[in-house]
């Protein structure tokens, strides 16, 4: 069933503290909103996060897309942090071996473990990817989350698939803070019931109020029906929310806040 147990009752029981700091962040600024920031220029990348900022929980990037990176990058992203209080998301989506993702998750020009408090992977490897990943990311106080389904029309992450990723998150409860998923899958703990101190988060892309969809197999489901109906716990959004415009800075606050809004609401209708 869906979850319904409060975020602040899940912080205080949480281990991970990347997992603890967005649960307490959560409940502190009443919001389950992550924005998914996909532009390419840091100004806009910037501009938007400092817009949206009071409004979310996570912010979630691709920084692989941003033509113009460079390491002062990280340091004007890591005042936005402080400022609006809140953490990262980089949605690198490993899916190598084992030392290949150690290597890409410390190294090159992104060193997304320096920054990014949560990531994300494939588990077509097998439990060897969450080994490498773990290696880098458990000393620094980092949490993982599994790609267990996809928003996309015709996902391969399905039925066997699915259960697999969870099998795979039970065993790495320390490293492994939860999934990418389009719903809280069966059997996962739930309730103030449940005896089992498992608690995995469940977070949903794939979120828009206005549109259904775009030319690219992209599918959208409303907040309510994410958090509501199908026990998600943060709602995902990117172009509902900065699609129309990139520039128009106030547009931009304003859906954050309407997005915001109505995950906390379909979150509260959830707790009781
Ligand atoms: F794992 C997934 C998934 O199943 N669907 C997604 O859409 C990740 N995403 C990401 O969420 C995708 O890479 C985008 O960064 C974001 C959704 O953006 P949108 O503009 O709200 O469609």
């Amino acid at each position: 069933g869906v979850q319904t147990r409060s975020y602040g009752q899940r912080a205080r029981n949480a281990k991970n503290p990347a997992a603890k700091t967005l649960l307490d962040t959560m409940e502190r600024k009443k919001t389950n909103l992550a924005v998914s920031v996909d532009v390419t220029k840091s100004e806009d990348l910037l501009a938007i996060i400092d817009a949206v900022g009071p409004y979310v929980c996570l912010i979630k990037t691709h920084i692989d897309i941003v033509e113009d990176f460079d390491s002062t990058l990280i340091a004007k992203l890591q005042n936005l942090e402080r400022k609006h209080d809140f953490i990262y998301f980089e949605d690198r989506k490993f899916a190598d071996i084992g030392n290949t993702v150690a290597l890409q998750y410390s190294s090159g020009v992104y060193k997304i473990a320096s920054w990014s408090h949560i990531t994300n992977a494939h588990v077509v490897p097998g439990p060897s990817i969450i080994k490498g990943l773990a290696s880098i990311g458990l000393p620094l106080g980092r949490g993982l989350l599994l790609l267990a389904e996809m928003s996309t029309a015709g996902s391969l992450a399905t039925g066997s698939y699915t259960e697999a990723a969870v099998e795979l998150a039970r065993q790495n409860q320390d490293f492994v803070i939860g999934f990418i998923a389009q719903r809280r899958m069966e059997g996962l703990g739930a309730g103030p019931e449940e005896a089992s101190d498992e608690d995995f988060l469940i977070l949903t892309p794939g979120i828009g109020l206005e549109s259904q969809g775009d030319s690219m197999g992209q599918q959208y489901r409303t907040p309510r029906t994410a958090v509501l109906e199908s026990g998600s716990d943060i709602i995902i959004v990117g172009r509902g929310i900065y699609g129309s415009d990139p520039k128009a800075i106030d547009a931009i606050s304003g859906k954050a806040r309407r997005y915001m809004e109505e995950g906390w609401k379909a979150y509260v209708e959830r707790l009781v």
